[in-house]
């Protein structure tokens, strides 16, 4: 006979920290947090069980507003410390949050070696095409004409990188588009990014409202890939969406059968006196 006490079921709201969030009153990263709280319950994931690895940005706050472990860290290297600690913690979910330019500008070559070491982990950008946090230049992902104050005051005329057909490319091993205005959609696309084996990529369009207000009409332009062209293992079918001049779509892209990186680490020991002598001047 089983005597064990089932668990209560966690709520979102109990993934949640006592840290209200800082962003501007209709950020866009209000939304991503909910679903991220939604996805955890949904998976029924003890806190305990997950670490949130951020670098720097109003996005890169993400772990300080919920209550699992978490790493608010360097400026383009959050995916760098989640490789390193999904290595060392396998049994963990491990969630790498932040922005585009934290992504992919300073951060852009650790995102190009992640998506070809292809480690067991999700990774959230919430795409705004600008620099929030240091208030309003342009990123990777701005479009060339967007003209701002005195940075970029005829745009930058520089083609916008594309995150994900460059992660597509880079061999990434699931391909999601979402929109933070879709909370529960979002939270759905991610319950399933963070059940697929490898590295799963999730590009949320997620306004910055200050910044960027015009952004706020995402919600109306975004269209949903046709479901039957979802999920797709085929790179070049998945390629033709997401290069695809009919619209921006949204939903899972791609969802490939690469193997998972997981070296083996083994035991090591080692004693900080030993250090000590290696590194002496
Ligand atoms: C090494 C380093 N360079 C530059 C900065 C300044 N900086 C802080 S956040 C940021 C960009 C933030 O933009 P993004 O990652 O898109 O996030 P958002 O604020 O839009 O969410 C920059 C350049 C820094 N903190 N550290
Ligand atoms: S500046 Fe933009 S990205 Fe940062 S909190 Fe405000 S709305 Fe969000």
């Amino acid at each position: 006979m089983n005597h064990e006490i089932p668990l209560p079921q966690l709520q979102p709201k109990e993934y949640k920290s006592a840290i209200k969030p800082v962003w501007c009153p209709g950020c866009g990263d209000f939304g991503v947090l909910g679903s991220i709280t939604k996805a955890l319950a949904g998976l029924q994931i003890q806190p305990e069980n997950v670490a949130i690895v951020s670098g720097i940005g109003c996005s890169s706050r993400m772990p300080t507003y919920l209550c699992t472990y978490g790493f608010h860290g360097v400026h383009g290297r959050a995916l760098a410390l989640a490789t390193g600690l999904k290595t060392a913690r396998p049994d963990l979910t491990v969630i790498a949050t932040g922005g585009d330019g934290d992504g992919f500008s300073i951060g852009g070559n650790h995102f190009l070696h992640t998506c070809r070491r292809n480690p067991d982990m999700t990774y959230i950008v919430m795409d705004n095409q600008v620099y929030g946090m240091t208030k309003g230049q342009a990123s990777p992902t701005t479009d060339p004409t967007w003209q701002h104050g005195k940075l970029t005051p005829a745009g930058t005329g520089i083609n916008p990188f594309q995150p994900l057909a460059i992660a597509l490319a880079a061999g990434a091993n699931f391909i999601a588009r979402c929109s933070s205005a879709d909370s529960n959609g979002t939270a759905r696309i991610l319950m399933e990014a963070i059940r697929h084996p490898g590295f799963s990529m999730l590009q949320v369009l997620s306004p910055c409202v200050t910044f960027r207000p015009e952004q706020r009409e995402w919600k109306n332009q975004l269209i949903a890939a046709p479901e039957e062209r979802q999920r797709t293992a085929d790179p070049a079918e998945a390629a033709r969406l997401l290069l695809s001049d009919e619209g921006v779509y949204t939903g899972i892209l791609f969802k490939g059968e690469r193997p998972v990186y997981q070296p083996q680490t083994g035991t090591v020991s080692a004693r900080i006196e030993a250090f000590d002598e290696e590194f002496r001047l």
